[in-house]
């Protein structure tokens, strides 16, 4: 790990956290700063209301695994998952930038812009004969050559979904065969993979495509991984043919931001799946590996300013609906509680994970760093 952490004097993170942020009375203060990237859960009955006058500002509306799409929406990209919401009241995930946003498609990648960041969403229907480490390897060279030229050239975060996550196909699991056409991708366009992978998540899903969504920048985010765990690129092979490729967490700043985006992240020490059949057991120690990353940005953060976490949003994937109870009550009683919390029911990619977890933060620096 290098030890570049340090905020100069002169960036001006500061706006992330002043009091204006605090007006939650509209979904979204609509304040004059540049680019500050938000993601929120909108209760999807406020959501017309909250966003009238928004529109120019959305980049990406996602809906979870309900019947109504949200396509109807028509704000930023609307995106629908197949991973169906299990609290109450249905949420949509929001991406809102204070910067004017426009959208585009290249062939059939779907793009939200702003000066600093594309957020995209990539969505393959694979067909019978297919492999699916040929769609995922497809699908990935298509991003990032994409971002190549387009100028984003740096990945920042990743979400890959896509069915039957745990089948195997003609001997192997579908998992460890996304995994290997990922890495093929990652590795034709990339010698060293571990500056440049971004935070992501891998869910399955009942039914749809294959879908990439991915948040891109035109500067580099900073990887951050987990001293409780191995890197997920250096998981040995027992684990499948290639390692999944994708870092711990990603800090990214842009000129008035900072945010902390935390990859998917399950009961997994060193590289070995904790506490089987046990699914408050694995929820602790998911928590105690996403308490370890925010650590690490408090403690090599120490020297420039004191990292704090005040807003964040947390979404939990939880493989069998019978669990959500106990799951929910060990998140309930945590601090994590504070941030919003999108429950949805989804399979992870080792057969013995019962949760996992992502989440993303907006960090406070202070004005004088
Ligand atoms: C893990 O730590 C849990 O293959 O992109 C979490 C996040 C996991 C992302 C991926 C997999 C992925 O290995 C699984």
């Amino acid at each position: 790990m290098d030890s570049q952490f340090s905020y100069k004097k002169s960036d001006e993170c500061s706006a992330l956290g002043a009091p204006s942020e605090r007006d939650e009375s509209s979904a979204f203060s609509s304040s004059p700063r540049p680019d500050v990237l938000r993601v929120r859960y909108v209760q999807a009955s406020d959501f017309s209301q909250a966003f009238e006058s928004d529109v120019p500002h959305i980049l990406a509306v996602i809906g979870h695994g309900s019947g109504d799409s949200v396509s109807a929406i028509g704000k930023g990209l609307s995106i629908d998952v197949d991973l169906p919401q299990l609290s109450q009241p249905r949420l949509l995930e929001v991406w809102r930038s204070s910067a004017p946003v426009w959208c585009d498609q290249a062939q059939d990648i779907r793009l939200a812009f702003t000066d600093e960041v594309v957020f995209g969403c990539l969505e393959v229907q694979e067909s019978s004969g297919s492999m699916l480490e040929d769609v995922a390897r497809a699908a990935y060279e298509r991003i990032l050559d994409y971002c190549g030229r387009s100028g984003y050239a740096h990945l920042l975060r990743m979400w890959n979904y896509f069915p039957a996550m745990n089948q195997e196909q003609q001997g192997l699991e579908r998992y460890r065969r996304f995994c290997l056409g990922r890495h093929q991708a990652f590795s034709r366009y990339h010698k060293e993979l571990a500056s440049i992978l971004p935070a992501a998540s891998a869910v399955g899903t009942q039914g749809g495509p294959f879908q990439a969504l991915f948040l891109a920048g035109k500067q580099p985010g900073r990887p951050l991984e987990n001293p409780r765990q191995i890197s997920a690129y250096e998981y040995p092979s027992i684990y499948g043919p290639k390692s999944p490729s994708f870092a711990r967490a990603i800090l990214h700043r842009t000129s008035t931001g900072c945010q902390l985006f935390i990859a998917g992240t399950a009961s997994i020490v060193g590289h070995a799946t904790q506490h089987q059949g046990d699914p408050v057991k694995q929820t602790l120690e998911t928590l105690s590996n996403i308490e370890a990353i925010l650590n690490r940005v408090r403690h090599e953060s120490q020297k420039s300013w004191d990292a704090k976490f005040p807003e964040g949003i947390l979404k939990v994937f939880v493989r069998n609906q019978a669990d959500l109870h106990a799951v929910r009550e060990v998140l309930d009683g945590h601090e994590y509680g504070k941030a919003t919390i999108l429950y949805v029911l989804g399979e992870m990619c080792r057969k013995e994970l019962l949760v996992e977890i992502e989440g993303m933060w907006n960090l406070v620096i202070p004005p004088n760093n």
